[in-house]
């Protein structure tokens, strides 16, 4: 293992720690959130609070992982044996991207088949792309990291594709109230998910050692949270949105009480 500083191994420990927190809360945001909206629109706030619920267990397992991998004595660390495990971080992802892709298309609230179609699409090449990162993550050498990580970018640009284009045209159908929320939701998936891959390349940099491990682990800790949390959020504003131009006052219960 990397030798890391004190202060590197303290901050890492204090991102996955918050980290947990901020997913363990949006979970339950996003659940309590489904009776603020729309029948249509309750599955895709089940399934973005799922995405946040994943994550929070695995950022507990991280944590866990990291605080046994090191030993802090009087302010020095030394490796206790015990190595990270970055699978943890790998399988969440396998679970949660795809799931991330359908949110965004079930609040789209497209036709069955389309919903199936572009969510079959859109999930298995995600979860291609995680498959063949994750041998050159945990590779030893940097060649062997440059051809899984190059050949991990071929699905995630027909994703990229996908979204702009496949959704493009179905996002200019939906109620005019909503639709700038989705460019951003999009954007922020395209802005978030392209981070990935420039953290994963920190290792071809100048820097060295635990520098390394601690800016791969802050960078993915960063994008994760934008990605699950931030864009969980707009894809919630979108459902209340949409659900108040399609349902009118009938999802907001307490109004029509009033209006009776
Ligand atoms: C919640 C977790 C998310 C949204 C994870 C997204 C991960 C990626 C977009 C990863 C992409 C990668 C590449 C495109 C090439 C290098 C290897 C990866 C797996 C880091």
């Amino acid at each position: 293992m990397d030798t890391i500083t004190a202060g590197q191994y303290l901050l890492v420990y204090n991102a996955f720690s918050f980290t947990f927190a901020a997913m363990a809360a949006a979970t339950l945001f996003f659940w309590f959130g489904r009776s603020q909206v729309g029948p249509a629109y309750k599955t895709a706030l089940t399934i973005t609070g799922l995405v946040t619920a994943i994550a929070a267990y695995h950022y507990f397992r991280i944590f866990e992982s990291w605080s046994s991998a090191y030993a802090l004595t009087d302010g020095v660390i030394t490796a206790s044996g015990v190595g990270f495990n970055d699978a943890y971080r790998y399988v969440d992802w396998l679970l949660t991207v795809p799931l991330l892709l359908i949110e965004l298309v079930l609040v789209m609230r497209l036709s069955q088949s389309k919903t199936v179609s572009l969510s079959v699409r859109l999930g298995s090449a995600a979860a291609l792309m995680i498959i063949l990162g994750y041998p050159g993550e945990v590779a030893d050498d940097n060649t062997t990291r440059a051809i899984w990580g190059t050949l991990s970018s071929i699905p995630f640009l027909y994703i990229v594709w996908e979204l702009f284009k496949g959704l493009g045209d179905a996002i200019e159908r939906q109620p005019e109230s909503a639709r700038g929320l989705i460019k951003q939701a999009r954007l922020l998936t395209f802005a978030s998910w392209g981070f990935y891959p420039i953290v994963y390349m920190i290792p071809y940099t100048s820097l060295s050692g635990g520098a390394v491990e601690t800016g791969v682990q802050i960078g993915y800790t960063i994008a994760d949270i934008v990605a699950k949390v931030g864009v969980g959020i707009l894809v919630y504003m979108i459902a209340v949105r949409k659900s108040e131009a399609e349902y009118g006052d009938a999802a907001k219960p307490v109004t029509v009480a009033v209006a009776q």
